[in-house]
């Protein structure tokens, strides 16, 4: 009864009028974008780096970036029901007669907590441009299309055999409540993205909490699919339905998005893309500025969809000579690792500041990502350029 009357409480004050099912927000993202925080491309906003500078382990929600593809739904909690059918559940139900639950239904649920990053496919995309002088088309994202946060929910393995699945299951589709993406004249229709039985039924979470609160409606209220690894697309937002089949499913988010295109792949593009890639950043601003002779200490994060990171190298001359910098605290393999190293400035002038990671698998971060007409999975080192005085 508590926990029901929070939530009520809790959707009226998100809708800030008692509710219609889905109200419109006044801007594609409800949440304030202050500019020390964001850098806002239309719907989207990413997190400045030099935002995370003192925070601990998790990106905090005030600062987490968004990706939107059209905008933000104000979701009415009393009457949202996750909805789940088809041919991979037992008896086939339909979309008209789901098998169904409510907020109260999946919180009662046992839940499970994990600290993990989601990230856009296109996050770096503009080093393609800048670094490689390649034409990709996309939000230009420096590095910050990615955040850490702590979700909170139900194992989505848990939803889909309360629903009834069969051993004949090979593919899920969950799909979001957000408006119709219309891109070049063409509607796409709603959000939404297969995801293969193995890793729904893996490490995935129908997350309710980010942070220890309820999902704010930017990043999915009242649930969204935390999907550990992959590219963010996968971790679809503000869940209406899910469809379990015993056939494969597509959709335009993996077969004209989320694969790689251009010279090297099929005209069909490359296998819908699955895991990110390695990264990493440095807490600092663009074109950060630092005083000659005294020593400062640098700071970054690394990550990767493939595991823990092992070790980060740094270079503050542009690539000539590296250094280990120090791993400290926690290096989850579904969340990042944060990392310091000193430096001394020399003289006044222009450097670039580069940092690569090599992750539990012995990936290392390259010099050069492979091109792609979409930008997607960049990968290599990134220059950060900063000006000492
Ligand atoms: N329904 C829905 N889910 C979505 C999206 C969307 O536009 N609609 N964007 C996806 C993309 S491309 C990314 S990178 C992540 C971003 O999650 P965030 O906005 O919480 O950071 O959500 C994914 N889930
Ligand atoms: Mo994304």
């Amino acid at each position: 009864m508590l926990r029901m009357s929070a939530g009520l409480g809790l959707g009226s004050a998100m809708a800030g009028t008692p509710a219609a099912p889905a109200r419109a927000a006044d801007g594609p993202i409800v949440k304030p974008l202050p500019p020390e925080l964001f850098i806002v491309y239309g719907t989207n906003a990413e997190t400045r780096w030099e935002a995370m500078r003192g925070q601990g382990y998790l990106t905090p929600t005030d600062r987490f970036f968004v990706r939107n593809h059209t905008r933000t739904p104000l979701i009415d909690v009393r009457t949202w029901r996750l909805r789940l059918f088809g041919s991979g559940l037992h008896g086939s139900p339909t979309l008209d007669r789901p098998v169904a639950f409510s907020y109260e239904d999946l919180r009662g649920m046992p839940a499970r907590t994990i600290d993990a990053f989601i990230e856009c496919t296109g996050n770096g995309r503009s080093f393609y441009t800048t670094q490689q002088h390649q034409s990709v088309t996309g939000t230009p994202w420096r590095l910050g299309g990615v955040g850490v946060a702590r979700w909170r929910g139900v194992p989505l393995a848990h939803v889909l055999e309360r629903a009834g699945l069969t051993r004949r299951a090979v593919d899920i589709m969950p799909r979001g409540l957000d408006p119709d993406f219309i891109d070049a004249g063409r509607n796409h229709g709603r959000v939404r993205r297969p995801l293969p039985i193995a890793k729904a039924l893996d490490d995935v979470l129908l997350a309710y909490e980010m942070n220890g609160r309820p999902l704010p409606p930017d990043h999915g209220f009242p649930v969204r699919l935390v999907v550990p690894g992959w590219v963010g697309i996968a971790s679809i937002k503000w869940v209406g339905d899910i469809e379990v089949s015993d056939a494969p499913l597509s959709s335009p988010w993996n077969t004209v998005y989320y694969r790689m295109f251009g010279p090297g792949y099929p005209p069909e593009g490359s296998a819908p893309l699955t895991r990110q890639v390695l990264k990493s950043a440095f807490e600092l601003p663009w074109d950060a500025r630092f005083d000659a002779g005294r020593t400062t200490v640098l700071r970054g994060r690394s990550w990767s969809g493939d595991g823990a990171v092992r070790h980060v190298a740094v270079s503050t001359d542009g690539g000539g000579t590296w250094r280990r910098a120090a791993l400290h605290g926690r290096r989850s393999g579904l969340g990042w690792v944060r990392w310091e190293l000193p430096w001394r400035p020399p003289a006044p002038g222009s450097y670039e500041l580069l940092a690569r990671a090599t992750d539990g698998t012995g990936a290392t971060q390259p010099d050069v990502a492979p091109y792609n007409t979409l930008g997607y999975l960049f990968g290599a080192v990134v220059r950060h350029p900063v000006t000492v005085t």
